[in-house]
């Protein structure tokens, strides 16, 4: 069996021809393969006599060994080879700079609602919540609407399908909100003498039937609700004309009331501010009468707070009621409000 060691050597220097993986294991089939040299000689082995067989065969695969550990020590010989060459040409350059994440911000509106909420609970004012579907009593019995109303027209308002009756509905305004608060409130403290202060904003998402350049089926509003033994007409001239400075960062903004109507307070008023661009003069944005509408208000009507239980022999309140998107328009000079809701990058990034 002499050519057993020529057919090890022969393996060994085939294997250390080879210079990649995929030809080392050509080379491997060729030695140790089914139809290698190795197993033709194995195949063999039955036609000897059993003391010659047993002799040969131990070898035989003692050659078989000796390949393995050629063939073994070659594929780490390469791989080695590859790592080195994979190191001597990538790097890392471990003083780069991060790759960081994209800087993301709040939506226009939703900066705008923060500012209003922080400046309301700066004066002593909680902010309140609730559900964007709504039950009929609280968007529209409890505030006092008649049952003809138009605003509860299917033309005016969102239907929830289902049936429930009367049937849900899309809020159409917070003052739902305030409702649940008030009566949340007076349940609170019924079994004590007396009934501390409702003092709140009630800001977030309404939906009304109606789709244009300057209208939106979903917009935002924030409405405004203070509650006591002692609230005048002259706090909610204080709280508003406060507000307005502050939120336009503007000490000499004024404000006026014009009589006006809502079913939900009575008196209303209507709650003009001096415009922001012209400060009064008179200017496109005014339509040239330095007044801009900015709010609707009024002291809360007694049927309301019947509705809640509140006994308006006791307490008094007024009530406003605002649009924080077209807020929003005039702080940061936008002049289409389609642009809040399209989403383009041009646009948001502007407020980062
Ligand atoms: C407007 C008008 C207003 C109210 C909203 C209100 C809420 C309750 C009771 C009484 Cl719970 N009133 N809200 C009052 C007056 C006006 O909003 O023009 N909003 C943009």
């Amino acid at each position: 069996m002499q050519d057993l060691d020529k057919i090890v050597a022969e393996a060994a220097a085939a294997f250390d021809a080879v210079n990649d993986a995929a030809a080392l294991e050509q080379a491997k089939a060729r030695y140790l393969g089914k139809q290698g040299a190795l197993t033709e000689l194995l195949k063999g082995l039955g036609k000897l006599a059993p003391d010659a067989r047993r002799d040969a065969g131990a070898r035989i695969n003692a050659a078989k060994d000796r390949i393995e550990a050629a063939l073994a020590e070659r594929r780490q010989a390469l791989a080695r080879t590859r790592l080195d060459a994979r190191l001597a040409e990538e790097s890392l350059d471990v003083t780069l700079p991060g790759r960081g994440l994209a800087r993301g911000g709040l939506h226009p509106a939703s900066r705008t609602l923060e500012r209003i909420e922080r400046l309301f609970r700066s004066i002593g004012f909680d902010v309140a919540d609730g559900p964007e579907i709504e039950t009929d009593f609280h968007n529209f019995t409890a505030l006092n609407t008649p049952e003809d109303h138009p605003a509860r027209s299917m033309h005016d308002t969102f239907y929830v399908k289902g049936d429930a009756v009367p049937p849900l509905l899309l809020r159409t305004h917070t003052s739902p909100i305030q409702i649940r608060y008030m009566q949340a409130h007076v349940a609170r403290h019924k079994n004590s003498p007396t009934m501390p202060e409702i003092r709140i904003i009630a800001p977030g998402r309404v939906y009304r039937v109606d789709s244009d350049a300057t209208h939106s089926p979903m917009f935002h509003q924030v409405e405004g609700l203070w509650i006591g033994e002692d609230v005048s007409f002259a706090d909610l001239k204080g709280v508003l004309t406060d507000f307005l400075q502050k939120f336009y960062e503007d000490d000499t903004v004024r404000t006026r009331f014009r009589p006006s109507f809502f079913p939900f307070t009575e008196p209303s008023a209507e709650v003009d501010m001096t415009c922001v661009f012209c400060h009064g003069a008179g200017c496109r944005v005014c339509s040239q009468t330095g007044w801009l509408e900015v709010a609707g208000s009024g002291q809360v009507h007694p049927n309301v707070l019947r509705h809640c239980d509140v006994d308006p022999e006791r307490y008094i309140g007024f009530a406003f009621g605002m649009g924080p998107d077209r807020m929003t328009m005039l702080r940061y000079g936008i002049n289409d409000l389609r642009l809040f809701y399209e989403g383009d990058l041009r646009f948001l990034q502007q407020f980062i």
